[in-house]
């Protein structure tokens, strides 16, 4: 089994470097056995996807061709929604058939017990996204999504994202540390909600893999970081071993 762990591209076009990456792997994954693969996309993959609308499934169609030919040739697709991407199921879940979710999920791969999480709610001190997070997840925006045009959230999203972006980008380089410490506090308290051997997250968009102990185990703690650098890397694991892994420019 091969289970590979993506987040954070933050994909405004289809055509830009991370998005041709994206297409060369998943086109990578096509060629060798899908049926054996398990891709989970922890959220923030667009920078910009609110509901169900065909208006981003043409926006980023190479890639959404690509998702669909993985699926067909029999791979699963798990999609954990972040705070870029969100309501999405009407087309992930319905039309492409990705599992979707909005909160942390545990499956067991090759014997291996993995949590997996955007992570939004590591910080729990950034009370400003939380109450961002109140309001895109509450129960009267999700009908919006799907009833107002994509163009319109695009355009507003646009400028919202930007905005919390920039924020969040600029509290990422003062707060390097003290991200990577809550990534690695985390670990122990959800591991009280349910055991794990490894836990994975995005959202904060600083890499970090470290193995923690909790009452006597050893727990390995995974953060994605982002595709904001040179070289993009992402986590596989591959019959129960887990890694990084490189990914090759675009052509
Ligand atoms: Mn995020």
């Amino acid at each position: 089994m091969e289970a590979w762990f993506l987040s954070d591209i933050h994909l405004k076009t289809a055509e830009e470097r991370n998005g041709k990456i994206l297409l060369r792997f998943l086109r990578s994954l096509q060629e060798q056995n899908p049926a054996n693969i398990h891709l989970f996309l922890l959220g923030d993959i667009f920078d910009l996807w609110v509901g169900g609308h065909d208006y981003f499934a043409k926006k980023f169609q190479p890639l959404m061709e690509a998702l669909r030919d993985l699926k067909k040739a029999g791979a699963r697709i798990t999609y954990i929604e972040g705070n870029h991407d969100v309501h999405i199921e009407g087309f992930f879940q319905k039309k492409l058939g990705a599992e979707v979710f909005v909160e942390a999920q545990h499956y067991v791969i090759d014997g291996v017990r993995v949590r997996v999480e955007h992570g939004d709610l590591i910080n729990l001190n950034d009370v400003k996204y939380l109450k961002y997070r109140s309001i895109i997840r509450s129960p009267w925006v999700k009908p919006l999504g799907a009833i107002l045009p994509g163009r319109l959230w695009d355009h507003v999203g646009n400028k919202a994202s930007k905005k919390s972006r920039a924020r969040t980008s600029h509290y990422r380089v003062a707060n390097e540390d003290s991200l990577v410490q809550m990534i690695r506090e985390h670990a122990p308290k959800a591991y009280l909600e349910k055991p794990f051997d490894i836990i994975i997250s995005g959202h904060m968009h600083v890499f970090d893999d470290q193995m923690i102990d909790v009452e006597g185990q050893k727990v390995r703690s995974i953060n994605l970081g982002s595709w904001f650098e040179e070289q993009v890397k992402v986590f596989c694991l591959r019959d129960g071993k887990g890694e990084w892994v490189y990914l090759p420019g675009p052509e």
